[in-house]
């Protein structure tokens, strides 16, 4: 069947519309007005601001596209994994609130309003992303609904620790620094650019793929084949993101564009130049279509993970 034939019938915005809001409904739930409520409304304001919520919704799709596990048969897969996706959106949200920070990026703008630490200060911005950070450990782990086998809620926990900690997102923030003014010095190579994306913006992509299989009780197969999809689908945003802050705008990006190239960061850019990343981008939406086809992750009638993997590349903001 073609593949204009197999998207036939499947409305990928709406798609993504419907499960965006069902985790904006959830986000509400788990993240009411507390006391302290300044503490609160900074963790609500990042967290609430909107964003693309690609990292959810590639957690619910993958939740669908994965055979469940034969006590899960029957139950809403999205429903099952709101929770993780949830605990995803508070580990995002909080670092970007770290890295807007000006000890960091020192940025004023994101998703098209003022910082965190703008409106509330560089300590309040401080802790609201502490505090996300320890609140999605809860959510996940005190509202996932009891249907799911302990032992997978504790293989997502113990991941989403290693993806968000020094050996994934921390470490790659880490690494970034350290290579920051170094573009074009001869310094920065592929190794260098692969290992700072890998860790800092990959490992949660790839996480979030991953997560939404296993907590349905996928088989290995599935899981490898999630896996390696996410490494693909989260070294291609990154590559996106590095052509976008050299063709977008501050409007259509909701953050300030332009600040790899001033800064001279390490990016695909840097190393290989705009047509460069441009080709690698292709060769890698045809390597994550042809992973999807042979995995038996390929649902001819909601072909979402090939849409999720070319609206990563696509995207305008
Ligand atoms: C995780 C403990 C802990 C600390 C944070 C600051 C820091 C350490 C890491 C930086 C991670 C970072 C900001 C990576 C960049 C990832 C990236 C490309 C973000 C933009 O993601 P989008 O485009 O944003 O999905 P929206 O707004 O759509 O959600």
């Amino acid at each position: 069947m073609l593949q204009k034939d197999r998207q036939a019938g499947f409305d990928f915005a709406l798609y993504i519309d419907e499960r965006r809001a069902r985790l904006e409904a959830s986000l509400e739930q788990f993240l009411p007005v507390a006391e302290p409520v300044k503490l609160y409304e900074a963790m609500r304001y990042s967290v609430l601001s909107g964003g693309k919520r690609l990292r959810a919704v590639l957690a619910m799709a993958s939740a669908e596209a994965v055979q469940p596990e034969e006590s899960l048969k029957g139950e809403d897969p999205v429903e099952l994994v709101l929770p993780l996706c949830c605990a995803i959106e508070m580990v995002h949200a909080m670092s970007l609130i770290h890295d807007d920070l000006p000890c960091l990026d020192n940025d004023d703008l994101r998703r098209g309003k003022p910082t965190n630490h703008k409106v509330y200060g560089e300590a309040m911005a401080l802790l609201a992303g502490d505090g996300l950070l320890m609140m999605a450990g809860e959510v996940l782990l005190s509202r996932t609904n009891k249907k799911i086998k302990p032992q997978a809620l504790l293989d997502v926990a113990l991941e989403l620790c290693h993806a968000t900690g020094p050996s994934g997102m921390v470490g790659g923030q880490v690494l970034d620094m350290e290579f920051t003014g170094a573009a074009g010095s001869g310094a920065v190579d592929e190794a260098i650019v692969n290992a700072i994306h890998k860790s800092k913006t990959g490992a949660l992509i790839r996480f979030s793929l991953w997560s939404g299989g296993r907590l349905l009780g996928a088989s290995r197969r599935q899981l490898e084949s999630l896996s390696r999809l996410g490494e693909i689908l989260g070294l291609a945003f990154q590559i996106t993101d590095d052509l976008l802050d050299i063709t977008g705008s501050a409007e259509s990006l909701g953050k300030t564009p332009g600040k790899d190239q001033a800064s001279n960061k390490a990016t695909w850019i840097s190393v290989f130049g705009e047509s460069g990343a441009r080709k690698k981008l292709k060769d890698m939406e045809a390597e994550g279509i042809q992973l999807i086809k042979e995995s038996s992750l390929d649902n001819p009638l909601s072909p979402t993970l090939t849409s999720l993997l070319q609206y990563s590349i696509n995207r305008e903001k």
